[in-house]
């Protein structure tokens, strides 16, 4: 594609062949003459980390050169996936490298195959930061990304009789191509210890003397865009024991128990905590936030200090992007820093830090927020929590004279929560120091402004913005569906959608077009295929590709409602179970596919895994239904398994409870890969709606506007069908009985919390809607061709462009080819 040699590396088919045999030779150490596909995969990787690294140098001298403000993308969690089909597309090389490969006698796609998945993040909030990255190396912003290199990511599920149970991501052992160690690049991070008060010319200053240091390490991972010479950085930190550890043992002999006492520093970075809201309060997790904040901000400082010699400049080059409220405690270390080590004054150093954070939140309710015991807190970092107590005396003092003596809302409004446990609350905490805070959706943003943070945004209007989420469809479409990418291009007749996501609503006047259409078609059954052969290796059930595919894959959790769907498939089951052979052959063949993991502390989100098997299992072996209805639980869903699901599915479900999804994201990539849509108006749907039309989705419920909650209008009766679903599960009918119980119990009428007695008809209706379109081929592939067109809004490039605007105040800096 771009540029056969653009660095010392040069790119062209035979160059690329000699670059790995080297690397099988002197990397992997195997002879050139006799080496396998995991192998050939791993010299492939060097010889591509070998040109990355070429861009990534260049782009940083350039960004040194040109001194721009930067941004710092601080965030707990990235789920990257695989990097090896990234990189050579962005980098304009994958044909080159498919070439050589194939006169090696190895073929690209399977060596592809070989690589696991980066997985250092849950689900949602975590592959945003991924596509964020991709779309900021892309744009060419002057960033760096900042992490932890957790030693185990997100566990592996493993499906035994149907029950969920994990492992542990062994993601390191077979070593990794895509990062660079920089055992130079390390910081001290301190916890615990004392605070002193000290004077000195009638000044008075604080004296922390930790009790507790350990070392972090940076790993580089560089981040190519696409189309373009930038690759960006993401730095994550590991932790090692600090030269200082346990001095005291060395000296009192005891030197065995010292060095195995020092392991117990990596215990840090060692694990990712799996996304269990209710979680909180665990020293672990403020261990392993304080210790990627306070490595990240001292080396943002340091990079600040080697060209200036004041803080004047700081936020005028310096701004923090903080990922929800994981990396808050950025904001009171930079605070510190800068009065405890840089000596400034508290004025001076409050502006600097109020002008350069912006907070994304990702949470809906109350309880979802962050909130960090008082006495967790004082005890592992009592100079932060002194802090925390200073910010909020000056802001109660402010506020006071603003509203008076409304103590409720004061009460509120505080960042210390007064209760059984006291506790630090990190969301106030950091809508009070940002000067942006961003919502996920726009009806995201309505429900912060209406009821998360009335009281704030009635103090700070011009504080609160949106930005509606997006993802990168150089990996949902480009890498992940090669075919429908050749299409695209062909009938928009260039490849510039790649960088201008917006060209796609080019493919509208081309919606009913039938060789566009049968070819369109074509492209869907081939990854039908593909998907068809996985879900026979990993489940075993073969499915027909006449039938409707129809998936929902996400974190399986109570208001996403994947036990709304099942409820949905026993119904079906149940219909075809009482029709006579004649009005059988009528009914529209579904495979229905769910997957994603349960948090391991989630009861009810592994009984509604355990449901979903039990009813495969009697569905999948009735004689009766044969192809009309298969069930399969796709085991350990994380992004290469999204990869082959999505282009391959027909319809995808994002059915949360109105007023319960943030934003969600995996309806995007659906779409963009010309997936119809069954969905509520919840979240970014609701934007979706707008941009493709209600008439080209199936539409689930009432609208937010409409809630029955909240107006006049009575709540829908409960149907009888949903009555005879529940009572099958509850007597039985797919065994299990007392174990389904208390998920039974939770559809009672008065307890139904999520609503899908309420929803289950109109539920209904939409899944016989689109059993109607889909036997209509014309219309179902036009509806399809119309979803991908609309896509354009969804991409990260957008909504990257959006926080450079109007958040960070950042611009391109673009290093010359
Ligand atoms: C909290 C405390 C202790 C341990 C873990 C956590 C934790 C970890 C991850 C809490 C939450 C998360 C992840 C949240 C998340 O993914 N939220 C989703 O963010 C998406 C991107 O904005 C939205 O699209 C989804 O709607 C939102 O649910």
């Amino acid at each position: 594609m771009f540029g056969l040699m653009d660095g010392f590396l040069k790119n062209d088919p035979m160059s690329l062949q000699k670059d790995i045999l080297d690397h099988v030779e002197y990397t992997v150490a195997r002879s050139r003459f006799n080496f396998d596909d995991f192998e050939a995969f791993q010299a492939l990787s060097h010889s591509v980390r070998d040109r990355l690294i070429e861009r990534w140098h260049d782009t940083h001298q350039h960004f040194k050169k040109q001194d721009p403000k930067r941004l710092y993308f601080l965030s707990l969690e990235f789920l990257m996936g695989r990097s090896l089909s990234n990189s050579v597309i962005n980098l304009g090389i994958r044909d080159e490298y498919a070439e050589a490969l194939s006169q090696l006698g190895f073929e690209y796609e399977v060596l592809a195959e070989q690589e696991g998945d980066a997985a250092l993040g849950n689900g949602g909030l975590a592959r945003l930061s991924a596509c964020q990255m991709d779309s900021l190396a892309t744009l060419d912003y002057p960033v760096w990304g900042y992490g932890l290199r957790y030693q185990y990511g997100l566990f592996r599920q493993v499906i035994v009789d149907g029950y969920q149970h994990e492992q542990p991501d062994y993601w390191l052992n077979f070593g990794n191509p895509w990062e660079i160690e920089r055992i130079q690049v390390s910081y001290s991070v301190k916890f615990y210890g004392m605070v002193e008060e000290k004077a000195s010319n009638g000044v008075k200053y604080k004296v922390w003397t930790p009790g507790e240091t350990v070392e972090a390490v940076a790993y580089d991972n560089p981040i190519p865009g696409y189309g373009t010479r930038n690759a960006i950085n993401l730095r994550l930190w590991a932790a090692k024991p600090s030269g200082q550890y346990d001095l005291e043992s060395y000296n009192t002999g005891d030197y065995i128990n010292a060095i195995v006492n020092r392991q117990k520093a990596e215990t840090i970075s060692y694990v990712l905590y799996p996304d269990d809201r209710s979680y909180q309060g665990k020293e672990l997790r403020l261990k392993q936030q304080y210790f990627f904040v306070s490595a990240s901000v001292q080396d943002i400082i340091r990079r600040f200090k080697d060209v200036h010699d004041n803080f004047d400049e700081f936020p005028d080059k310096v701004a923090f992007q903080i990922n929800d409220t994981h990396p808050s405690l950025a904001i009171v270390e930079v605070l510190r820093v800068l009065i405890d080590e840089e000596c400034l004054d508290w004025g001076k150093a409050w502006e600097i830090v109020c002008r350069a954070f912006s907070f994304t939140t990702h949470t809906v309710n109350t309880e979802g927020l962050e909130k960090i015991p008082v006495d967790l807190l004082g005890s592992l970092l009592p100079r932060h929590l002194q802090i925390m107590y200073d910010i909020n005396h000056r802001f109660m003092e402010d506020l006071k004279r603003k509203i008076g003596q409304d103590y409720s809302r004061l009460e509120r409004m505080s960042i210390v929560e007064e209760g059984i446990v006291k506790s630090i609350r990190m969301a106030n905490l950091s809508i009070i120091c940002s000067h942006t805070v961003n919502g996920v959706s726009r009806v995201h943003f309505e429900l912060l402004k209406t009821r998360l943070f009335k009281d704030f945004y009635d103090l700070w209007p011009q504080k609160f913005q949106y930005k509606t989420n997006g993802v990168t469809q150089r990996r949902w479409i480009v890498v992940s569906n090669p075919g429908l990418c050749s299409l695209i291009s062909k009938w928009l007749g260039t490849e510039a959608w790649i960088r201008n996501v917006d060209l796609l609503a080019g493919l509208r006047e081309h919606a009913s077009n039938p060789v566009l259409q049968q070819e369109w078609r074509m492209t869907k059954t081939i990854n039908k295929m593909r998907l068809a052969d996985y879900i026979e290796t990993s489940t075993g059930v073969k499915v027909s590709l006449d039938a409707m595919f129809d998936v929902q894959v996400k974190r399986i959790h109570e208001y996403k409602r994947q036990l709304l769907n099942i409820l949905g498939i026993i119904y079906r089951y149940d219909c075809i179970k009482n029709m006579n052979k004649s009005d059988r052959k009528k009914v529209v063949p579904r495979v229905c596919i769910i997957g994603g993991k349960a948090a391991p502390g989630y009861e009810v989100a592994k009984k509604i895994i355990k449901l979903c098997h039990a009813v495969a299992d009697k569905v999948n072996n009735d004689d009766d239904v044969g192809d009309l209805l298969k069930v399969v639980f796709i085991p350990d869903y994380n992004v290469s398994v999204a990869e082959l699901v999505i282009p391959g599915s027909d319809l995808s479900q994002h059915i949360s409870t109105v007023g319960h999804e943030a934003s969600g994201t995996g309806s995007m990539k659906f779409l963009m890969n010309g997936c119809l849509l069954l969905a509520t108006a919840d979240g970014s749907t609701v934007e979706i709606i707008e941009e493709i039309g209600v008439e080209n989705m199936f539409l689930v419920g009432t609208k937010l506007h409409e809630d029955p909650q909240s107006g006049d209008k009575p709540a829908p009766g409960v149907s009888i069908q949903f009555i005879r679903v529940v009572s099958m599960v509850r007597n039985g009918y797919f065994g299990f009985k007392e174990y389904f119980n208390s998920l039974c119990d939770s559809l009672e009428d008065d307890k139904d919390f999520y609503k899908l007695g309420a929803d289950f008809s109109s539920y209904l209706e939409a899944q016989a809607m689109a059993d109607r379109v889909f036997v209509n081929k014309e219309k179902w592939t036009c509806m399809s061709i119309l979803s991908t067109a609309g896509s354009g809004k969804f991409s990260s490039d957008r909504t990257i462009e959006e926080y450079a605007k109007h958040a960070w105040g950042i611009e391109p800096c673009k290093c010359p080819f």
